[in-house]
């Protein structure tokens, strides 16, 4: 494998990791403020992204390329409101939508047609990940600063959520 498409690799097995800890810190906010139902939403992003982590990092050593183990930098811990905790989530695929468009365009560049189909199976999940987080946050946005809203919401997430997937 090309070394600056193993270099691209293996950043993204840090952009995953990093988001998988990025939702784990936002479960944890969720939990410790009463927001149950968002606590379990990202708990399990939080091993989803951990899923994704992990599959770069077989994919890489299948290829007979070197994998790096990254440092984390510490996440974002305190939120001020739900509707903050729902931009991050947003902000935070939006910057991972970036990283894997990026990586498919050197790829492309490169000739690395076999990398080029494997991360095919990210972009998909991208598209997945960036529309749930923008209906969510679009039905905090309505709700506003309405308390019985966010009672409604917590209690109801997992199904505005997997309402979302369905209809794609
Ligand atoms: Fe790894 O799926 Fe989004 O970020």
């Amino acid at each position: 494998m090309n070394t600056s498409i193993e270099k691209l690799l293996n950043d993204q097995v840090k952009f995953e990791a990093s988001a998988s800890m990025q939702y784990l810190a936002m479960a944890s906010w969720a939990d410790a403020n009463g927001y149950n139902g968002v606590a379990d939403f990202f708990y399990l992003q939080s091993e989803e992204e951990r899923i994704h982590m992990i599959k770069l990092v077989k994919f890489i050593n299948e290829r007979s390329a070197k994998v790096v183990i990254p440092q984390l930098d510490k996440p974002k811990s305190d939120f001020e409101s739900l509707n903050q905790l729902f931009e991050t989530f947003l902000e935070q695929e939006v910057f991972v939508t970036q990283k894997i468009n990026h990586i498919i365009f050197e790829c492309l560049q490169q000739k690395e047609y076999n990398v080029h189909n494997f991360m095919q199976w990210y972009v998909t999940e991208q598209l997945e990940e960036e529309a749930v987080a923008k209906t969510l946050l679009d039905k905090l946005t309505i709700i506003g600063d309405n308390k019985s809203g966010h009672y409604l919401f917590d209690r109801d997430i997992n199904m505005i959520a997997s309402a979302n997937q369905n209809e794609e």
